[in-house]
This record gives C-alpha cells, structure tokens and sequence, in this order.
C-alpha cells in the first residue's frame, strides 16, 4: 500500500482539498472525507454506502468523496485539518482524538468492554450519543461509531504469553496519552507513531511490535515484518465518523437529518463488511505465516487497570465507567 507519511506532501495535498472545497452556493455539494485505509477496506467502503444513501436520498445533490490510503494525510492531521474545516468528514479510530476530546478516553480503556455484542449495546446507546455529542466542543460533529474488532499485540521478537514477556519490549502506539499510560503499565516502551510508518518501523527495529485488530494487521502486512501475534484482546475500541462543526453549520437543518440519518444507516453496512473482512484478514496471515497465541488475559487485566485511575479523572468519566460496567 502506497502512504504519504511526509510532511510536504500531505500539505500538498491538504491544500489542492483546499482549493477544491464544496460549493455550497452551486446545488451540488460534494463532501471530502478521510481515511487511512486502502480504498478496499471496510471502512472506506462504509463511508462511499453512506455517500451513495445521500445521493439516492438527494437525487445526487449530496454525496461524499473519499480520499483514502492517508492521502491527506495521517489521523493526527487530519483531524485537525477537520476541525479546521478543510475536511468535511473524517474517519479515524476513537484514540487520536483521545487528546483532544476527554470522553473518547472512555472506550479506549483496556479491557473495558467484555464483547463486541457489550460494546455496540453501549455505544448504540445514551453513552454512545453523550460521547458523540461532546465532539461538538472541538469544532467537531460526532455522527457514528464504526466496528473495528479487538486489539491484540504483535512483534517481531517472540510470542506474548505473560506480562514479563513484555518487559522492555518497543510498542508502537496510536498518538494518545492513554496508551502510552497502558503499554507503560506492562513495563513495555510506548512509541508513539502514525500509522502509516509503522511498517517501516518493524522492518528497521526501530520498534519491536505494535498492536492492531486482524484486517489492520493484514491490510498493512505487518505481519511480514512481525510475525508473532498474540490474542490479548486488550482494546475494543470503535472507529468515529465525525464531520467538521464548520461544514455542518453551512448546511440546513434537513441535510443536516439526512447526513446523520445516513451516517447511522452506514454503520449496520460496517459491521456486515467488519465481520466478513475479520475472516478474510485471519486467514491470510495465517497462510501468510504469522505465528498466533492465546494468553491468560487475568495478569495483563490487572497490570493495565492502573491506567483507570490516571486516565479517569473526573465524577462524569467515572460514571461513564461505572455505566458502561453495569450494561449488560
Ligand atoms: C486501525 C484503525 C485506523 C488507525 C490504526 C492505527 O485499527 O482502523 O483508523 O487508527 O488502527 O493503529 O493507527
């Protein structure tokens, strides 16, 4: 997969999106959204059903464009250059906001959902919608959460089976405190990192493993560079669909109903695409050689739950917690 990770080159790109920006006085409005994944991936094709819902819907007056495979550049830009306006949409895993937006902390906690069955009750839910909501604070609008399996680690060193294992070991991280907090807590290093370097990363050593769900993990190939998976389950941590408040704001009170109908529509198509690609993704790094283990999950459960008391700070994202716990 080609990535664009250099600086000059996603400002470039930023810019000709600038240049191209949707004309809302025309009757045509063509929004541009992100991702960093290959155009084949579950999400960029969640994201065209919903542009291709807006156009029916519309008769072709709204629909979006996707720009995939990072070419506007990686999560951390891109959500910036969302919340600036020079993206209409944007979708990115819930951590690289975590920085930004407190509440998208909450999901993001290891081991905090028992099942992906627990986390779309949650996250379907008032818990769902109040973290949604407080995008709005950042000049964002959050529209949708997306499936995206659980998280496991990877390295090109040996298997994890026990805590000790991960002693001094190089993880790379999605830019967030939070995680740099949880692989800290297992007495690993936490190296923070966009995407789209990590698979140089593992291939120089400049890290050893890295952690991601099944289609991340093939989509990208590190399991060339990394071979040894092991199924800690860690993260069930959901993608966000968000759009930009200054976007939103230009549009009318019913394209704005149509965008969030759409947005929601989209995300029962994502979870079809998820589960058949989480298939795909496990069979062929497994014929592509990676070697895969379970692990007790208890000691990694307990090393990591003291990232709870760091990172959830205050009485609404500790009610949040205790919500989400109580959600059966
Ligand atoms: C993937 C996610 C991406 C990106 C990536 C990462 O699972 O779908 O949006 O956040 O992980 O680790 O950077």
């Amino acid at each position: 997969m080609m990535r664009f990770p250099g600086k000059t080159l996603v400002s470039a790109a930023a810019l000709l999106a600038l240049s191209t920006l949707p004309s809302f006085a025309a009757d045509k409005i063509v929004l541009r959204s992100s991702d960093t994944h290959a155009a084949d991936y579950p999400t960029v094709k969640a994201v065209e059903y919903m542009s291709d819902l807006l156009s029916q819907e519309t008769k072709g007056r709204i629909s979006i464009k996707v720009f995939p495979a990072a070419q506007l550049g990686e999560e951390k830009d891109t959500i910036e250059q969302t919340q600036f306006g020079v993206l209409d949409l944007n979708r990115v895993s819930l951590v690289p906001l975590n920085n930004i937006i407190p509440l998208t902390q909450i999901p993001s906690l290891p081991f905090l959902f028992s099942s992906t069955e627990h986390a779309h009750k949650v996250l379907d839910g008032p818990i769902g919608d109040e973290i949604l909501a407080s995008f709005a604070e950042k000049g964002l609008i959050g529209l949708a959460f997306y499936d995206s399996g659980a998280r496991s680690f990877y390295n090109a060193v040996r298997p994890i089976k026990t805590v000790e294992d991960m002693k001094g070991m190089k993880i790379r991280v999605q830019q967030s405190d939070l995680m740099v907090g949880m692989i800290k807590a297992l007495g690993a290093n936490p190296t923070p990192m966009p995407f789209g370097e990590v698979y140089g990363g593992l291939q120089t050593h400049a890290i050893d493993g890295a952690e991601n769900n099944w289609p991340s993990y093939y989509s990208t190939r590190h399991f060339e560079v990394a071979k040894y998976y092991s199924i800690s389950e860690h993260l069930i941590v959901p993608e966000a669909l968000m759009m930009s408040k200054k976007t939103w704001d230009k549009m009318s009170k019913e394209d704005q109903k149509l965008i969030r109908e759409a947005a929601k529509k989209s995300v029962l198509k994502m979870r079809e695409l998820w589960q058949a690609q989480e298939k795909v993704a496990y069979d062929a790094v497994v014929k592509g050689g990676a070697q895969i283990n379970t692990l007790e999950k208890a000691p990694f459960i307990a090393a990591m739950s003291t990232v709870y008391d760091q990172y959830v700070t205050n009485p609404q994202m500790k009610d949040m917690v205790a919500r989400i716990r109580a959600t059966k």
